[in-house]
């Protein structure tokens, strides 16, 4: 798939609040510097758009970016940031939570992973916690150029691996890299391969 056009289009408090519309959505959601702003960017060829949303106070916000005038990338609020306050995460976990589960036209989460960490207690969490609810998602690995390209693809592998303790079916995954524009064609392949199982 080739992007043609990409737009943001609101930022929502809640799902409640969220685009009226029946467009599929595919939502990104990682840690805090994981690399999501720079993944959308590259995804899109668009400097700049994911920053438009995350000038202070947005990025409690679920933000909506309309592409090709078909579907939307949804950019979550991080998960897990440190420095916020025990109510600032509550209510945000809560957040994401009520958009992920009550939101129709969510049709799969990506969730972004900086290859170059092992598997962490918070993400793994998340998985499992997507896996329970019987979410559809797809794990993106983050900054592959920090890595030879060898220890990347064993990194991943190890990643997805330690999930067979638990899961039987594991979740497709991607490398990347915003820097060299790696992994592009196969994420929007993939997302262009759901969409038409929609249409
Ligand atoms: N080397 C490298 N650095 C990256 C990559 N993606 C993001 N970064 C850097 O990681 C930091 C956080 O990136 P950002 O996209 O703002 O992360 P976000 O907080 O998840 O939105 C920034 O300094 C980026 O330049 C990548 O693919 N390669
Ligand atoms: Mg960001």
């Amino acid at each position: 798939m080739i992007i043609k056009k990409s737009e943001f289009t609101i930022s929502s408090p809640n799902v409640t609040k969220c685009p009226e519309d029946t467009k599929a959505e595919y939502a990104f959601i990682g840690r805090s510097n994981v690399g999501k702003s720079s993944l959308i960017n590259m995804l899109c060829n668009h400097k700049g758009l994911a920053k438009t949303s995350a000038k202070p106070g947005k990025t409690l916000l679920i933000n909506h970016f309309m592409i090709n005038n078909e579907w939307y990338l949804v950019d979550l609020p991080g998960y897990g940031y440190a420095k916020s306050s025990k109510t600032v995460r509550n209510k945000l976990e809560q957040m994401i939570a009520q958009y992920i589960l009550q939101r129709k036209q969510l049709v799969n989460v990506f969730v972004l992973i900086d290859i170059r960490h092992e598997q962490q207690k918070i993400d793994r969490e998340f998985v499992d916690w997507l896996g329970e609810s019987n979410v559809p998602f797809s794990i993106i690995f983050t900054k592959a150029d920090k890595l030879s390209p060898a220890k990347a693809k064993s990194n991943a592998l190890l990643w997805m691996k330690k999930l067979e303790d638990r899961w039987e079916n594991l979740p497709p995954y991607f490398i990347t890299s915003a820097e060299q524009k790696m992994g592009k064609d196969e994420v929007l392949d993939y997302i262009e391969q759901i969409n038409e199982t929609l249409v």
